[in-house]
Protein backbone atom coordinates (compact mmCIF):
# COMPACT_ATOMS: atom_id res chain seq x y z
CA UNK A 1 0.00 0.00 0.00
CA UNK A 2 1.49 3.61 -0.98
CA UNK A 3 1.06 6.65 0.96
CA UNK A 4 -1.75 7.59 -0.67
CA UNK A 5 -3.95 5.06 -0.39
CA UNK A 6 -2.91 4.86 3.91
CA UNK A 7 -4.28 8.83 3.57
CA UNK A 8 -6.95 7.86 1.89
CA UNK A 9 -7.99 4.62 4.50
CA UNK A 10 -7.34 7.62 7.38
CA UNK A 11 -9.45 10.13 5.79
CA UNK A 12 -12.08 8.19 5.06
CA UNK A 13 -12.70 6.09 8.44
CA UNK A 14 -16.20 6.88 9.75
CA UNK A 15 -15.25 6.97 13.04
CA UNK A 16 -13.00 7.82 15.91
CA UNK A 17 -12.88 3.42 16.79
CA UNK A 18 -12.03 2.96 13.35
CA UNK A 19 -9.79 5.80 12.83
CA UNK A 20 -7.94 4.32 15.88
CA UNK A 21 -7.89 0.75 14.94
CA UNK A 22 -6.26 2.04 11.39
CA UNK A 23 -3.81 4.16 13.67
CA UNK A 24 -2.99 1.17 15.32
CA UNK A 25 -2.36 -1.12 12.38
CA UNK A 26 -0.06 1.39 11.33
CA UNK A 27 1.54 3.65 13.68
CA UNK A 28 1.06 0.71 17.29
CA UNK A 29 3.84 -0.82 18.33
CA UNK A 30 2.98 -3.68 15.84
CA UNK A 31 2.05 -1.48 13.07
CA UNK A 32 3.01 -1.72 9.61
CA UNK A 33 5.18 1.27 9.55
CA UNK A 34 6.70 0.76 13.30
CA UNK A 35 7.65 -2.56 11.72
CA UNK A 36 9.17 -1.20 8.77
CA UNK A 37 11.30 1.18 10.82
CA UNK A 38 12.44 -1.63 12.71
CA UNK A 39 13.53 -3.49 9.63
CA UNK A 40 15.93 -0.91 8.66
CA UNK A 41 18.41 -2.65 11.48
CA UNK A 42 18.86 -5.41 8.68
CA UNK A 43 19.90 -2.89 6.16
CA UNK A 44 23.03 -1.44 4.97
CA UNK A 45 23.81 1.87 6.01
CA UNK A 46 22.86 3.36 2.61
CA UNK A 47 19.28 2.30 2.43
CA UNK A 48 18.96 2.81 6.00
CA UNK A 49 19.70 6.88 4.96
CA UNK A 50 17.41 7.14 2.58
CA UNK A 51 14.59 4.35 3.15
CA UNK A 52 14.51 5.75 7.13
CA UNK A 53 13.90 9.14 5.87
CA UNK A 54 11.42 8.33 3.37
CA UNK A 55 9.29 6.24 6.40
CA UNK A 56 10.17 8.80 9.24
CA UNK A 57 8.19 11.41 6.42
CA UNK A 58 5.79 9.19 5.88
CA UNK A 59 5.15 8.62 9.48
CA UNK A 60 4.87 12.25 9.98
CA UNK A 61 2.04 12.60 7.25
CA UNK A 62 0.26 9.87 8.68
CA UNK A 63 0.18 11.48 12.30
CA UNK A 64 -0.46 15.01 10.83
CA UNK A 65 -3.43 12.92 8.44
CA UNK A 66 -4.72 11.06 11.68
CA UNK A 67 -4.88 14.20 13.82
CA UNK A 68 -6.87 16.13 11.05
CA UNK A 69 -9.38 13.56 10.66
CA UNK A 70 -9.72 12.85 14.66
CA UNK A 71 -10.30 16.61 14.97
CA UNK A 72 -12.97 16.29 11.62
CA UNK A 73 -14.54 13.09 13.26
CA UNK A 74 -14.73 14.75 17.32
CA UNK A 75 -16.71 18.12 15.55
CA UNK A 76 -18.94 15.98 13.65
CA UNK A 77 -19.89 14.44 16.90
CA UNK A 78 -20.57 16.87 19.06
CA UNK A 79 -22.46 19.06 15.92
CA UNK A 80 -24.42 15.74 16.07
CA UNK A 81 -25.03 15.48 19.90
CA UNK A 82 -25.83 19.46 19.68
CA UNK A 83 -28.46 18.60 16.95
CA UNK A 84 -30.19 15.91 18.82
CA UNK A 85 -29.82 18.02 22.05
CA UNK A 86 -31.91 20.70 21.73
CA UNK A 87 -33.21 22.25 24.53
CA UNK A 88 -36.75 23.75 25.38
CA UNK A 89 -36.28 26.78 26.79
CA UNK A 90 -40.57 27.14 27.05
CA UNK A 91 -40.12 23.95 29.27
CA UNK A 92 -40.84 24.54 32.95
CA UNK A 93 -37.60 23.60 35.39
CA UNK A 94 -37.75 20.38 36.61
CA UNK A 95 -38.46 19.18 39.01
CA UNK A 96 -41.11 21.79 39.45
CA UNK A 97 -40.97 23.11 43.14
CA UNK A 98 -43.80 25.77 43.54
CA UNK A 99 -43.01 28.10 46.56
CA UNK A 100 -45.77 29.51 48.84
CA UNK A 101 -46.68 32.38 51.64
CA UNK A 102 -45.72 30.66 55.20
CA UNK A 103 -48.56 29.39 56.69
CA UNK A 104 -48.82 31.84 59.37
CA UNK A 105 -49.15 34.49 56.59
CA UNK A 106 -51.89 32.33 55.15
CA UNK A 107 -54.06 32.14 58.53
CA UNK A 108 -53.44 35.90 58.61
CA UNK A 109 -54.58 36.31 55.52
CA UNK A 110 -57.92 34.23 56.16
CA UNK A 111 -58.63 36.29 58.94
CA UNK A 112 -58.07 39.29 57.03
CA UNK A 113 -60.58 38.16 54.47
CA UNK A 114 -63.13 37.35 57.19
CA UNK A 115 -62.88 40.45 58.59
CA UNK A 116 -63.01 42.16 55.92
CA UNK A 117 -66.12 41.04 54.77
CA UNK A 118 -67.67 42.48 57.91
CA UNK A 119 -66.75 45.80 57.30
CA UNK A 120 -63.25 45.72 58.60
CA UNK A 121 -60.06 47.63 57.19
CA UNK A 122 -56.44 46.89 58.49
CA UNK A 123 -53.73 48.87 59.87
CA UNK A 124 -50.29 48.50 60.79
CA UNK A 125 -47.76 49.92 63.00
CA UNK A 126 -44.30 50.39 64.20
CA UNK A 127 -42.52 46.97 65.08
CA UNK A 128 -40.39 48.76 67.57
CA UNK A 129 -42.94 50.96 69.96
CA UNK A 130 -42.23 53.78 72.61
CA UNK A 131 -43.41 53.14 75.83
CA UNK A 132 -46.20 55.18 75.83
CA UNK A 133 -48.03 53.66 72.78
CA UNK A 134 -47.23 50.18 74.01
CA UNK A 135 -48.20 51.13 77.57
CA UNK A 136 -49.30 54.24 79.01
CA UNK A 137 -51.82 55.00 76.27
CA UNK A 138 -53.18 51.26 77.16
CA UNK A 139 -54.46 52.11 80.82
CA UNK A 140 -51.06 49.89 81.70
CA UNK A 141 -49.38 51.25 84.76
CA UNK A 142 -45.73 51.75 85.67
CA UNK A 143 -46.19 48.79 88.05
CA UNK A 144 -47.36 46.55 85.17
CA UNK A 145 -45.73 42.75 85.37
CA UNK A 146 -46.10 42.71 81.58
CA UNK A 147 -43.75 46.38 81.82
CA UNK A 148 -41.02 43.84 83.87
CA UNK A 149 -37.26 44.06 81.76
CA UNK A 150 -37.86 39.91 81.62
CA UNK A 151 -41.28 39.87 79.95
CA UNK A 152 -40.59 43.22 77.91
CA UNK A 153 -37.58 43.39 75.06
CA UNK A 154 -36.30 46.61 75.86
CA UNK A 155 -34.46 48.67 72.85
CA UNK A 156 -31.43 51.03 73.63
CA UNK A 157 -32.70 54.45 72.34
CA UNK A 158 -29.12 54.59 71.36
CA UNK A 159 -27.50 58.37 70.31
CA UNK A 160 -29.61 58.84 67.29
CA UNK A 161 -32.69 56.56 67.49
CA UNK A 162 -35.33 59.38 68.93
CA UNK A 163 -35.96 60.79 72.05
CA UNK A 164 -33.36 59.79 74.56
CA UNK A 165 -35.48 60.36 77.33
CA UNK A 166 -38.03 57.68 75.67
CA UNK A 167 -38.29 54.21 76.49
CA UNK A 168 -38.29 51.98 73.29
CA UNK A 169 -39.51 48.53 73.44
CA UNK A 170 -40.33 46.04 70.46
CA UNK A 171 -44.16 45.50 70.49
CA UNK A 172 -45.67 43.51 73.46
CA UNK A 173 -48.78 43.51 71.26
CA UNK A 174 -50.30 45.11 67.94
CA UNK A 175 -53.44 47.32 70.35
CA UNK A 176 -50.17 50.19 69.76
CA UNK A 177 -51.82 50.26 66.29
CA UNK A 178 -55.22 50.93 67.51
CA UNK A 179 -54.38 54.06 69.76
CA UNK A 180 -52.24 55.33 66.83
CA UNK A 181 -55.38 55.03 64.72
CA UNK A 182 -57.69 56.19 67.36
CA UNK A 183 -55.48 59.44 67.48
CA UNK A 184 -54.93 60.22 63.68
CA UNK A 185 -58.58 58.79 62.33
CA UNK A 186 -61.89 60.30 63.19
CA UNK A 187 -64.76 57.77 64.21
CA UNK A 188 -66.54 55.13 63.78
CA UNK A 189 -63.60 53.14 63.04
CA UNK A 190 -63.19 49.64 62.29
CA UNK A 191 -60.54 48.15 61.83
CA UNK A 192 -57.89 45.18 62.15
CA UNK A 193 -53.88 45.00 63.08
CA UNK A 194 -52.19 42.44 62.05
CA UNK A 195 -48.72 41.63 62.26
CA UNK A 196 -45.95 40.18 64.66
CA UNK A 197 -45.52 40.76 68.49
CA UNK A 198 -42.43 40.31 70.77
CA UNK A 199 -42.07 38.90 74.14
CA UNK A 200 -39.09 37.65 76.36
CA UNK A 201 -40.75 33.63 76.38
CA UNK A 202 -39.47 30.86 75.14
CA UNK A 203 -40.66 27.17 76.11
CA UNK A 204 -42.38 24.26 74.22
CA UNK A 205 -45.81 26.73 73.69
CA UNK A 206 -43.90 30.07 73.51
CA UNK A 207 -41.50 31.57 70.83
CA UNK A 208 -40.17 34.93 71.32
CA UNK A 209 -42.04 36.49 68.29
CA UNK A 210 -45.65 35.58 66.98
CA UNK A 211 -48.51 36.83 65.35
CA UNK A 212 -51.40 38.66 66.56
CA UNK A 213 -54.86 39.85 64.92
CA UNK A 214 -56.35 42.58 67.15
CA UNK A 215 -59.43 44.04 66.33
CA UNK A 216 -61.17 47.52 67.08
CA UNK A 217 -64.72 49.08 66.62
CA UNK A 218 -65.21 52.65 67.77
CA UNK A 219 -68.61 54.26 67.49
CA UNK A 220 -71.89 54.95 69.01
CA UNK A 221 -73.96 52.93 71.11
CA UNK A 222 -71.64 50.07 70.95
CA UNK A 223 -72.27 47.99 73.52
CA UNK A 224 -71.19 43.61 74.49
CA UNK A 225 -73.95 42.49 72.32
CA UNK A 226 -72.18 43.99 68.97
CA UNK A 227 -68.90 42.50 71.03
CA UNK A 228 -70.90 39.08 71.06
CA UNK A 229 -71.89 38.58 67.89
CA UNK A 230 -68.73 39.96 65.72
CA UNK A 231 -66.44 37.60 67.58
CA UNK A 232 -68.65 34.70 67.29
CA UNK A 233 -69.71 35.47 63.88
CA UNK A 234 -65.57 35.28 62.76
CA UNK A 235 -65.35 32.29 65.39
CA UNK A 236 -67.49 30.21 62.92
CA UNK A 237 -66.38 31.53 59.93
CA UNK A 238 -62.80 30.55 60.65
CA UNK A 239 -63.41 27.25 62.02
CA UNK A 240 -65.93 26.37 59.24
CA UNK A 241 -68.79 25.67 61.62
CA UNK A 242 -71.96 27.51 62.04
CA UNK A 243 -73.09 25.65 65.23
CA UNK A 244 -69.60 26.30 66.89
CA UNK A 245 -70.24 26.28 70.54
CA UNK A 246 -68.92 29.78 71.83
CA UNK A 247 -68.69 31.03 75.66
CA UNK A 248 -67.50 34.66 76.92
CA UNK A 249 -66.05 34.01 80.32
CA UNK A 250 -65.63 37.07 82.79
CA UNK A 251 -61.59 38.12 82.71
CA UNK A 252 -59.52 40.88 83.23
CA UNK A 253 -57.27 43.36 80.55
CA UNK A 254 -55.88 47.11 82.16
CA UNK A 255 -57.04 48.03 78.80
CA UNK A 256 -60.61 46.83 78.48
CA UNK A 257 -63.87 47.31 80.60
CA UNK A 258 -65.78 44.84 80.88
CA UNK A 259 -63.20 42.21 79.34
CA UNK A 260 -63.80 38.67 78.67
CA UNK A 261 -61.76 35.37 77.77
CA UNK A 262 -63.33 33.38 74.44
CA UNK A 263 -63.77 29.97 74.68
CA UNK A 264 -64.73 27.22 72.09
CA UNK A 265 -66.37 23.69 72.45
CA UNK A 266 -64.26 21.16 72.23
CA UNK A 267 -63.51 17.44 72.90
CA UNK A 268 -59.90 16.54 74.59
CA UNK A 269 -58.79 13.80 74.28
CA UNK A 270 -55.00 12.22 75.27
CA UNK A 271 -53.93 12.54 71.59
CA UNK A 272 -56.14 15.26 69.86
CA UNK A 273 -58.42 18.11 70.23
CA UNK A 274 -61.29 18.19 68.11
CA UNK A 275 -63.39 21.26 67.43
CA UNK A 276 -66.70 22.07 68.18
CA UNK A 277 -67.78 18.55 69.45
CA UNK A 278 -67.82 17.43 72.85
CA UNK A 279 -68.18 18.98 76.78
CA UNK A 280 -64.95 20.60 77.08
CA UNK A 281 -63.73 24.28 76.28
CA UNK A 282 -60.71 25.44 74.79
CA UNK A 283 -59.74 29.28 75.29
CA UNK A 284 -59.34 31.38 72.09
CA UNK A 285 -59.20 34.59 72.54
CA UNK A 286 -59.38 37.76 74.63
CA UNK A 287 -62.42 40.93 74.27
CA UNK A 288 -63.69 43.09 75.77
CA UNK A 289 -65.33 47.32 75.93
CA UNK A 290 -62.93 49.80 75.80
CA UNK A 291 -61.55 50.90 79.11
CA UNK A 292 -63.07 54.91 79.55
CA UNK A 293 -59.28 55.79 80.06
CA UNK A 294 -57.87 54.68 76.76
CA UNK A 295 -60.80 56.73 74.92
CA UNK A 296 -60.04 59.82 76.86
CA UNK A 297 -56.33 59.13 76.71
CA UNK A 298 -57.56 59.18 72.43
CA UNK A 299 -59.10 62.43 72.77
CA UNK A 300 -62.48 60.55 73.22
CA UNK A 301 -65.27 61.61 75.29
CA UNK A 302 -66.77 57.54 76.53
CA UNK A 303 -70.15 59.46 76.98
CA UNK A 304 -70.31 60.07 73.38
CA UNK A 305 -68.16 57.04 71.94
CA UNK A 306 -68.51 53.41 73.01
CA UNK A 307 -66.28 50.66 71.32
CA UNK A 308 -64.94 46.87 71.88
CA UNK A 309 -61.71 45.29 70.86
CA UNK A 310 -60.02 41.92 70.74
CA UNK A 311 -56.52 40.18 70.52
CA UNK A 312 -55.96 36.68 69.61
CA UNK A 313 -52.53 34.46 68.67
CA UNK A 314 -52.34 33.85 65.00
CA UNK A 315 -50.37 30.41 66.04
CA UNK A 316 -52.19 29.23 68.52
CA UNK A 317 -55.42 29.40 65.90
CA UNK A 318 -53.41 27.94 63.37
CA UNK A 319 -52.26 24.73 65.19
CA UNK A 320 -56.03 24.63 66.26
CA UNK A 321 -57.50 24.54 62.68
CA UNK A 322 -54.82 22.55 61.01
CA UNK A 323 -54.64 20.08 64.30
CA UNK A 324 -50.67 20.68 64.41
CA UNK A 325 -49.69 19.81 67.87
CA UNK A 326 -46.20 21.56 67.92
CA UNK A 327 -45.67 25.29 67.86
CA UNK A 328 -42.05 24.94 66.84
CA UNK A 329 -42.66 23.54 63.39
CA UNK A 330 -43.89 27.09 62.21
CA UNK A 331 -40.26 28.30 62.60
CA UNK A 332 -38.65 24.77 61.06
CA UNK A 333 -39.19 25.69 57.30
CA UNK A 334 -39.62 21.78 56.66
CA UNK A 335 -41.08 22.10 52.84
CA UNK A 336 -42.33 18.15 54.11
CA UNK A 337 -43.92 19.78 57.22
CA UNK A 338 -45.81 21.95 54.86
CA UNK A 339 -46.60 19.25 52.15
CA UNK A 340 -48.17 16.99 55.08
CA UNK A 341 -50.62 20.31 56.37
CA UNK A 342 -51.37 20.81 53.00
CA UNK A 343 -50.06 24.59 52.98
C1 LIG B 1 -57.05 49.26 72.32
C2 LIG B 1 -58.02 48.94 73.24
C3 LIG B 1 -58.20 47.63 73.58
C4 LIG B 1 -57.14 44.29 72.65
C5 LIG B 1 -57.39 43.03 73.41
C6 LIG B 1 -57.09 41.01 74.25
C7 LIG B 1 -58.23 41.37 74.89
C8 LIG B 1 -56.42 39.72 74.47
C9 LIG B 1 -54.55 38.30 73.88
C10 LIG B 1 -55.05 37.14 73.14
C11 LIG B 1 -53.97 36.10 73.05
C12 LIG B 1 -53.18 38.52 73.37
O1 LIG B 1 -51.97 36.93 71.73
S1 LIG B 1 -52.52 36.97 73.03
O2 LIG B 1 -51.68 36.61 74.10
N1 LIG B 1 -55.34 39.50 73.74
O3 LIG B 1 -56.82 38.92 75.26
N2 LIG B 1 -56.61 41.96 73.41
S2 LIG B 1 -58.68 42.89 74.39
O4 LIG B 1 -57.66 45.36 73.35
C13 LIG B 1 -57.44 46.62 73.00
C14 LIG B 1 -56.50 46.97 72.09
C15 LIG B 1 -56.30 48.29 71.74
C16 LIG B 1 -56.81 50.68 71.96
Amino acid sequence: MNAAEKIDIITKSSNLRELDDVRVALLGKNGELTQALKGLGQATPEERKTRGKELNMLKVQLEEAIAERKEALLAAEEAGKLAEEKIDVSLPSYPQVKGSLHPITQVMEEMERIFAGMGFGVRTGPLVEDDYHNFTALNIPPSHPARQMHDTFYVSSGDDAGDEDTQYVLRTHTSPVQVRTMQSEEPPIRIIAPGSTFRCDSDLTHTPMFHQVEGLVIDKGIHMGHLKGCVSEFLRAFFGMEDLPIRFRPSFFPFTEPSAEVDIGCKRSRESITIGAGGDWLEVMGCGMVHPNVLRECKLDPDEWQGFAFGMGVERLAMLKYNIPDLRTFFESDVRWLKHYGF
